[in-house]
């Protein structure tokens, strides 16, 4: 997320970011495919479908060829979608299209907060200015008390360094240890305060194909991803945004879900990956989830790998997870 930090100037006036730009237009998006996978993976509902950055930004530009066609003046536009240093939320709720929650999230009061939020940055004033929805979030507190990590540390203060969403899908090195136990069973991305939130229970799922949960999802599962290739890796998650993880990083989490759970059935898998994978990030998280087991065959295991490997940061994993036990 450097970009945001390295950006700084750029975050709050958009005419920084497009020289030129004299009217922000912001939209919304609704992404919730309506069900959890009916499967045994936790996958944020945002990802269900496709990759949202493609999708969104063509039709953006068709929105800006629109605009074009309607007025016959010769607009200059730009399509954002979570892609730009701008603060998103931010130009929504300054365009009316809801408030920032106490999750941090922007909330429709009809169709609540599983949306995406895109602009088109042009070079046009508009004559209308937008009216402010206001804040509804009251004396509700669900989205704080929900957060397992407790990252909302305030109303509308999140601690990203603490937050499922980050730990799962920004993250690029090893999850710290105390957090994993809170990720549970979720391997990508994280919809508790959204969950709980009850501007929600009004929203309609969303009849958008692109949004809608992928067929193949359904048949996965943590211990099938564990032993994913990359090669079957780049085709399942082909025009995803889970792809963003990269392989290595989605079966970290994998590995940190399968600890959570404690099945017998993923031991197998565990010490097949902790012997053999070539990663070691996903080596040191099957460690640490064989020490989340009881009994002698995860403890061999760990003890046989002590002598065979030779990344200090593993190393580091399996003495945590041999103490621990
Ligand atoms: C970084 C980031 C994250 C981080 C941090 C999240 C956060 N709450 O800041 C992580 C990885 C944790 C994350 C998680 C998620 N994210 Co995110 N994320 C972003 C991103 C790229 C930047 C957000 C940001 O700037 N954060 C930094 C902090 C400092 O900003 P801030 O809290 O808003 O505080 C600033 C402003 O409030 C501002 N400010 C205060 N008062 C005022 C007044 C005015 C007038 C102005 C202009 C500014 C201003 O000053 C503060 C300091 O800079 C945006 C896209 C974007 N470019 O905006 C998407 C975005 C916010 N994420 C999105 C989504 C969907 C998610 C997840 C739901 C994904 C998931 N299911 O796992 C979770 C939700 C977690 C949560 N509760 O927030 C959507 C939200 C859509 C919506 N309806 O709100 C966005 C907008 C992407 C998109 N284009 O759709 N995300
Ligand atoms: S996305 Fe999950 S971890 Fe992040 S603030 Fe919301 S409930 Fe907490
Ligand atoms: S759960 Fe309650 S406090 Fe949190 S964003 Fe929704 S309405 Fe606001």
């Amino acid at each position: 997320m450097g970009y945001l930090q390295n950006h700084q100037e750029l975050r709050v006036d958009a005419g920084n970011l497009e020289p030129g730009t004299k009217t922000v237009i912001a939209v919304t998006l609704n992404y919730d495919p309506g069900t959890k996978l009916a499967g045994e993976l936790v996958i944020a509902r945002y990802a269900h479908g496709d990759d949202y950055h493609d999708i969104i930004r063509d039709r953006l530009r068709e929105l800006g060829a629109f605009i074009h066609a309607e007025t016959g003046a010769d607009v200059a536009y730009r399509p954002a979608v979570d892609s730009a240093p701008l603060l998103e939320r931010d130009q929504a709720q300054l365009a009316g299209l809801g408030w920032v929650g106490k999750n941090t999230m922007l909330i429709h009061p009809d169709r609540g907060s599983y949306t995406f939020i895109a602009e088109l940055l042009v070079d046009f004033d508009l004559v209308e200015k937008p009216v402010e929805v206001p804040n509804r979030c009251g004396s509700c507190s669900a989205c704080i008390d929900a957060c397992p990590t407790n990252a909302i540390v305030g109303p509308y203060v999140l601690d990203a360094r603490r937050c499922i969403s980050y730990l799962t899908i920004e993250l690029r090195g090893p999850i710290p240890r105390h957090l994993r136990p809170m990720i549970g069973e979720r391997i990508f991305g994280c919809d508790i305060c959204q969950e709980v939130c009850p501007w929600n229970s009004k929203s309609e799922p969303t009849n958008d194909p692109a949004f809608q949960t992928r067929e193949s999802y359904t048949a996965l599962n943590p211990e099938a991803l564990l032993k994913m290739t990359q090669e079957e890796f780049s085709s399942t998650f082909r025009k995803s945004a889970i792809k963003r993880t990269k392989r290595r990083g989605l079966l970290r989490n994998a590995a940190v879900v399968l600890g959570n759970t404690r099945s017998d059935s993923a031991l197998d898998t565990l010490i097949q990956t902790l012997h053999h994978e070539s990663e070691s990030l996903v080596r040191g998280h099957a460690a640490w989830a064989l020490g989340q087991f009881a009994g002698p065959r995860p403890r061999a295991a760990l003890a046989e790998q002590l002598n065979r490997e030779s990344e200090p940061y593993v190393l580091e994993e399996i003495r945590y997870a041999l103490e621990s036990k």
